[in-house]
């Protein structure tokens, strides 16, 4: 049939694939019974699923008890699941939240906080640019570029080392023009696994203050690294220190709710006034671009939050989750060192945190794990540990010793 459409769409080029789902896709269709998925951020349990927390669980069950109306939320999410990620991020005692100085929507996952975050300042703050960390998880460089803000890298991983290039980075941020921005990970740093330490955030933050910077904090694994009340460190201490910045958090990981979209973005300000007058614009961000946020996940995730038997069974399952992983770092470590000994060390698995791993396998090596034994990891060498199981991982150890020694 021939095309008379005004706008044919002949010119639109092919999509180049985003390189973890696109890997996530062609994972899927590969038919080898083997195979194993240690590319996508995902927590599966040990028996390769998706696990659903008993928590979640018993919060869904009591909601189906009382079926609610499913109105529009507010612009700015729901009240309640509000003050329940302010008290999750900050703690209950922090000052900033006890001042009103924090202005916290509910937003479509940790991506769609990241993305209100980039509009709400390239709109304020319009000559701004954005530093994040070399390397980042690709999408930051997305949705910040594609909001029109300029993305730039500061020094971040030492691949020589296996450590951050603390020096080298307090340098670069010491150079920034005041009024950048730094995006921070607060925990298990994606894709190294590689944090800063509390002694590390308490030299960065006076630099960050002193030259005027604004942090933007992605939170998206608490509860992975050390622990729930751990992992939210950086996030306290920042605000203790008085600083104004943005935290962008999901749900997707520590809940196991991926597909409910549950996130939030929270601007700490310097006064109560000025909260209000930001939460204001971030509802009017909110509007021009879905609305209002989804209702249902939010209930679930406040159900959990707001209870304390379900959040001290929340809390043991994520406690449960982080000793998993950790447990494959050992499993596989152990595999790894038996067949190589002294000649390679793989003792990076065991410093790194959280459920990914930086291997320093080149992108050939990472091909030929995917095309000869079916084990899949991103291009960068980044490999997730959660796709291992104690039913594969002396497997795939082995596959990744075939590969390297090659
Ligand atoms: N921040 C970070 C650092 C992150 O790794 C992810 C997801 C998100 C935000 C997004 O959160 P969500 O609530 O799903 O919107 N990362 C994994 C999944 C993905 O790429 O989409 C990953 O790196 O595999």
């Amino acid at each position: 049939m021939t095309s008379h459409a005004a706008f044919p769409f002949a010119h639109v080029p092919p999509h180049a694939g985003d390189p973890i789902l696109s890997l996530m896709e062609a994972f899927q269709a590969d038919p080898r019974p083997h195979k194993a998925s240690l590319g996508i951020g995902i927590y599966m349990d040990d028996g390769g699923r998706l696990p659903c927390l008993e928590s979640v669980r018993q919060a869904e069950t009591r909601l189906a008890q009382d079926i609610q109306p499913r109105p529009y939320l507010p612009m700015e999410g729901l009240a309640a699941y509000r003050g329940a990620v302010q008290r999750l991020l900050f703690g209950a005692d922090s000052e900033a939240l006890q001042a009103g100085r924090i202005a916290t929507v509910q937003t479509v996952g940790g991506t769609g906080a990241l993305k209100l975050g980039a509009d709400f300042l390239h709109r304020h703050f319009p000559a701004a640019g954005i530093w994040v960390s070399d390397p980042t998880w690709d999408n930051h460089h997305a949705i910040f570029g594609g909001a029109g803000v300029p993305v730039r890298t500061y020094p971040y991983y030492d691949a020589s080392t296996g450590a951050v290039r603390f020096d080298a980075m307090l340098a670069a941020l010491e150079s920034l023009p005041p009024q950048s921005i730094v995006l921070l990970h607060a925990s298990c740093h994606n894709p190294t696994g590689v944090d800063l330490s509390p002694a590390q955030w308490e030299q960065l933050i006076p630099v960050l203050q002193r030259r005027e910077l604004l942090p933007f904090v992605d939170i998206a694994y608490q509860g992975f690294g050390a622990g729930l009340q751990d992992d939210a460190f950086a996030v306290r201490a920042l605000a203790a220190a008085g600083l104004t910045f943005l935290v962008a958090n999901s749900f997707s990981k520590n809940f196991s709710l991926y597909g409910e979209r549950v996130g939030g973005l929270s601007v700490v300000c310097a006064d109560r006034a000025t909260a209000d007058t930001v939460l204001g614009q971030l509802k009017s961000e909110v509007r021009g671009n879905y609305g209002t946020p989804p209702v249902h996940g939010a209930r679930v995730v406040t159900q959990v939050l707001e209870d304390p038997e379900l959040f001290a069974l929340w809390t043991a399952e994520t406690d449960a989750m982080r000793r998993r992983i950790r447990a494959m770092r050992e499993q596989l470590h152990a595999v790894l060192h038996d067949t190589f000994g002294s000649r390679r060390s793989f003792a990076y698995l065991l410093t790194q945190r959280g459920m990914f791993s930086y291997t320093g396998l080149d992108p050939a090596q990472v091909d030929r794990l995917r095309e000869d034994h079916g084990v899949y990891l991103i291009r960068s060498g980044r490999l997730c540990l959660t796709g291992l199981t104690t039913r594969n991982v002396a497997h795939v150890a082995r596959c990744i010793a075939a590969v390297v020694e090659r």
